[in-house]
């Protein structure tokens, strides 16, 4: 049983670094003293003074913050100020590994085609699902047939698997190996193949790739958009759900995001194997070739429905502008194979242009790529500024339009920026402004929640994935992030209590557009969490 605390408090539930960066959040409108006490036992063994008031525009709230950064011994604590006591304090050299490790192990619970068995699952223990080794193409392709393609990761809560969304997930992952190979190597992750040579990130990237691999036409190097059921299943488990799936057209974005993922693990898989390094440098190659005839083939869903049946009325990730994803898929084709070809494909755009990387946008993932070092600081030095003044001291605070549907993914995006500005500057700015954002992420925010499953004092339980909602389990499936604050309220759930922007969120299996889950949140938050730990003076 966890002691009691209040709401007003909101502080990162799962770890602080000895020596790093340490602050709770206080929703008050006065200044005072807080005090940290020893668990258990209740000795104060640091005494600091609540600093602010701290105000963002879009929020009536206003907050202080305290400071406890210079107490560095590790144990377990309280904060206390008033009549106010914080959820319980964990301070250690490794603050964030269990997370960490958990947060990259939530793949491994999306994937398909296989038993998930107790050895690694535990109680979320599950029959195969989906074996995908029947699908059919769906008359928006042209010539009928059907094709196997098992494997991969279900997209989010729902059991469909997207190819734009598969790559910018696994252009974040591999690039956490390439930026951190020591540190990836060192953590095993408890799955089937952890005892073989290679690193269990790449074995479960592994099991994506190859699914991702199936989706290209070996005829002609083009990429199915995605394979899907017609409309999105209901809560049942995976194996309940029977129905007959379809890969559906073939598109520009697929084929180049795929291009860019599949020039990229050609690099990374490389040294571990040398066929499967071959066959995605192929791929890549093919894909870009397919791009180059086809430049402007969009995926757009109603337009495809009233020319094709079945219809589809699943996930659409349409994005009809792909300049970014060209660009992207260039860097990693010139920096795989150094064919300067491809040169002329990377523009550069000044920094004031720069965007998040997000699905449908994945320019700033080639910049990453080809390390540019100035335009790399100076975007994360642009979330550094001012974010001390915001409600809760970070990056994500500082403009309510942060706050779209999968938010949560927004701030660890906002994270690895900053992270990929310390790995050039070691600047410890950096390195405690993308602490900040995990801060966030894990409790000290507006809701108070620990939006990492099976973390926290205060737990998301209600998640929309549909097997943590079929699976008899009070608990969800852990190691998930869910989607986060969302004024758009899509889903119109009935259960939101605010609209203010960082404070739109609900933890109810309803609101698909607050909390769901999805392969290209948990990516930048395995990413931000890996590379924390892996960067954290101890
Ligand atoms: O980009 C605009 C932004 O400029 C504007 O300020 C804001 C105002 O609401 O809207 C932003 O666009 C939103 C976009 O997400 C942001 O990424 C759209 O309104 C919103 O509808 C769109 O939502 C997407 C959602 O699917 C609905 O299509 C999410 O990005 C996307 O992550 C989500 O993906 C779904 C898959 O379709 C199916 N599987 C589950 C997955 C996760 O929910
Ligand atoms: O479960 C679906 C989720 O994965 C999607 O993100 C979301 C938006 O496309 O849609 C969810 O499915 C809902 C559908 O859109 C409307 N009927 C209820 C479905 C389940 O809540």
């Amino acid at each position: 049983i966890l002691p009691a605390f209040s709401q007003q408090i909101a502080i990162n539930q799962v770890g602080f670094y000895t020596n790093g960066p340490k602050k709770a959040i206080v929703k008050t409108t006065e200044p005072g003293t807080f005090y940290l006490v020893q668990l258990p036992g209740g000795d104060t063994v640091y005494t600091g003074q609540l600093h602010g008031p701290l105000k963002n525009s879009y929020s009536p709230q206003t907050t202080y913050a305290a400071d406890f950064s210079q107490f560095k011994r590790n144990g377990k604590y309280q904060l206390k100020t008033g009549k106010l006591t914080s959820p319980t304090i964990h301070i250690s050299a490794k603050a964030h590994h269990d997370a960490a490790k958990a947060a990259m192990k939530s793949y491994y619970f999306q994937r398909l085609s296989m038993p998930l068995t107790e050895t690694y699952a535990g109680k979320w223990k599950r029959p195969a699902g989906h074996p995908d080794t029947l699908v059919y193409i769906h008359p928006s392709v042209g010539g009928g047939g059907k094709i196997s393609a098992p494997g991969g990761w279900y997209d989010a809560g729902d059991y469909n698997k997207y190819i734009v969304n598969s790559g910018i997930t696994m252009g974040t992952l591999l690039s956490l190996y390439e930026a951190y190979p020591a540190y990836c190597k060192s953590v095993q992750l408890n799955i089937p193949e952890s005892n073989n040579r290679w690193p269990d990130l790449l074995d479960e990237c592994a099991y994506n790739l190859r699914w991702m691999l199936r989706m290209q036409d070996p005829t002609d190097g083009g990429v199915y958009h995605k394979l899907t059921n017609p409309s999105f299943d209901g809560f049942v488990m995976p194996d309940k759900a029977t129905g007959p799936r379809y890969v559906v057209q073939k598109s520009t974005a697929a084929a180049l995001d795929f291009a860019a993922v599949t020039a990229q693990a050609a690099r990374v898989y490389a040294p571990f194997s040398r066929v499967l390094a071959d066959s995605c440098r192929k791929a890549a190659i093919k894909a870009w070739r397919w791009a180059l005839q086809h430049p402007k083939v969009f995926y757009q869903q109603e337009e495809l429905n009233k020319q094709f049946e079945p219809k589809i009325t699943t996930g659409e990730y349409g994005d009809r502008s792909v300049n970014d994803e060209w660009i992207w898929a260039a860097a990693e084709l010139y920096k795989t194979t150094g064919d300067t070809q491809y040169q002329s494909y990377i523009t550069n755009v000044p920094v004031q242009q720069w965007r998040l990387p997000a699905w449908a946008q994945v320019q700033v993932l080639a910049y990453y790529t080809l390390a540019q070092k100035a335009a790399i600081i100076a975007f994360a030095d642009g979330f550094l500024s001012g974010s001390d003044s915001t409600t809760y001291q970070n990056a994500m605070g500082k403009k309510a339009g942060n706050f779209i549907w999968g938010s949560n993914s927004v701030a660890a995006n906002q994270g690895i920026a900053l992270l990929q500005a310390y790995r050039l500057t070691k600047d410890r700015r950096h390195l405690d402004g993308a602490i900040d954002i995990a801060d966030y992420l894990l409790g000290r925010n507006a809701t108070g929640y620990c939006y990492l499953t099976g973390f926290g004092s205060k737990q998301v339980m209600h998640l929309h994935h549909r097997p943590s909602d079929a699976d008899g389990v009070a608990e969800p499936v852990p190691g998930f992030l869910a989607g986060g604050p969302n004024p758009g309220m899509q889903d119109k759930c009935p259960s939101y209590t605010s609209r203010v922007p960082d404070e739109a969120y609900t933890d109810d299996q309803c609101s698909y557009a607050s909390n769901e889950v999805a392969i290209n949140w948990n990516a930048p938050l395995v990413y931000l969490l890996w590379a924390i730990e892996a960067s954290a003076k101890q």
